[in-house]
């Protein structure tokens, strides 16, 4: 019998349901592969504590938990489960190295950037100097979507069909639409667009949304 799983996610999280809180892409993950899993809320306060500490070294959302498996970090979470379940990764070595790869480029190579972005807006606006710092942060960001935009060109995915690299880099992209600067790379909005299009998607993000809706 399977191991029941179990994440965590915000109890309230700060973007109200707008499906930017990582765990909407481990609910994705979930859904892509078709496995049911429980979520457990948790407040800011209680990530903090020592129990919470003792699963997540960072006191953060999300914790992966199946039997006595305790993962932390999305892409080491969605890595594990598109390891040991259909839809996520592509058979063939060469092919499936390549949409590891593509995680890693999410997390590594383009999250920063917009984390970097994302900070400055958020955490420096006050600053006196926060005026000259946020073009360049920004242009930093133009620049790796730029490259990225290069090497998907028209493509629907970034290798041969879907593939947990995807799936990351569509939820690391996310962060940047409200920025306006997605929709300055024509073939990227798309392609972030398809992702989110996806019935998979769209499932996890409604149970996120469910959690966090202002009524809720
Ligand atoms: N590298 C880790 C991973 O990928 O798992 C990063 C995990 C992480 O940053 N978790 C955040 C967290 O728990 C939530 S997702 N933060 C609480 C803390 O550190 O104390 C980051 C996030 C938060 C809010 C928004 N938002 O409001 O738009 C978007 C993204």
């Amino acid at each position: 019998m399977r191991e029941t799983i179990t994440i965590t996610a915000f109890e309230r999280s700060p973007d109200g349901g707008k499906g930017l809180a990582r765990d909407t892409r481990v609910r994705w993950a979930l859904e892509e592969a078709g496995l049911s899993y429980a979520v457990r809320l948790v407040s800011f306060a209680a990530m903090k504590q020592p129990a919470y500490l003792a699963l997540h070294p960072f006191g953060q959302i999300p914790v992966y938990q199946e039997g006595d498996l305790v993962l932390f970090e999305t892409g080491a979470i969605v890595l594990h489960i598109a390891t040991h379940h259909a839809g996520l990764l592509p058979r063939d070595g060469k092919a499936r190295a390549h949409a590891i790869a593509w995680m890693f480029a999410a997390v590594n190579s383009i999250e920063p950037p917009i984390l970097e972005f994302a900070n400055a807006k958020l955490l420096e606006a006050g600053k006196p100097w926060a005026g000259e710092r946020l073009p360049l942060v920004a242009d930093r960001v133009r620049d790796r979507l730029q490259q990225l935009a290069a090497r998907l060109g028209d493509n629907e995915w970034l290798e041969n069909g879907f593939s947990a690299g995807d799936l990351m880099m569509v939820s690391v992209l996310l962060r940047l639409r409200a920025s306006g600067i997605l929709d300055e790379f024509a073939n990227l909005a798309a392609y972030v667009a398809r992702g989110e299009a996806r019935p998979a998607y769209k499932r996890a993000f409604a149970a996120q949304l469910a959690v966090n809706k202002p009524s809720a």
